[in-house]
């Protein structure tokens, strides 16, 4: 393997460098590297815990209809998807595009072969009552909310949703 005859670029190759140069220095300069490092961890872990994570965006799925807000801005969001079921159900976001969603041959179903490019997100199917989250990046533009189980996104299990 060509990767094992390269030079190993480590993060401490420069300090061992510097060691060998400056063998005196070395232990005192890497204990400074700590106390500078030590402190921005903790500031780092202390805006991680204000920050409770992305923003949730509640959708809930139906015989057969997906409630969902009409418009969300962009950035990463957690979509908390709960089934009122009956039925089970499944969520697919894909960015919309200029023509129709392609269907498959049962002319039932959409093809996620085709759609494949432009999927952001699926949740496999859920039963009736799971509440479950889903983390996307949406970037602005026009998205499909659908759940593709045999009928239901002609049943009426599609949303679209705009990201601006
Ligand atoms: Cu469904």
């Amino acid at each position: 393997m060509n990767s094992l005859k390269q030079p190993e670029p480590t993060a401490d190759s420069g300090l061992v460098q510097f060691a060998r140069t400056w063998p005196s220095l070395a232990l005192p300069t890497a204990f400074a590297l700590a106390v500078i490092a030590v402190p921005l961890l903790v500031s780092a872990s202390g805006r991680a815990a204000v920050r409770a994570g992305p923003r949730q965006v509640r959708i809930t799925e139906r015989d057969f209809s997906i409630a969902a807000p009409r418009v969300v801005s962009p950035g990463t969001v957690s979509l908390r998807v709960r089934n009122a079921g009956p039925n089970t159900h499944e969520l697919l976001v894909a960015r919309a595009g200029a023509s129709r969603m392609p269907l498959r041959s049962d002319g039932l179903t959409v093809d996620e072969e085709v759609l494949e490019p432009r999927i952001v997100g699926t949740l496999r199917p859920g039963a009736p009552n799971d509440v479950r989250t889903l983390r996307v990046h949406l970037s602005p533009g026009r998205y499909v909310l659908f759940c593709n189980m045999s009928g239901h996104y002609l049943g009426g299990m599609r949303r679209t949703l705009v990201v601006r």
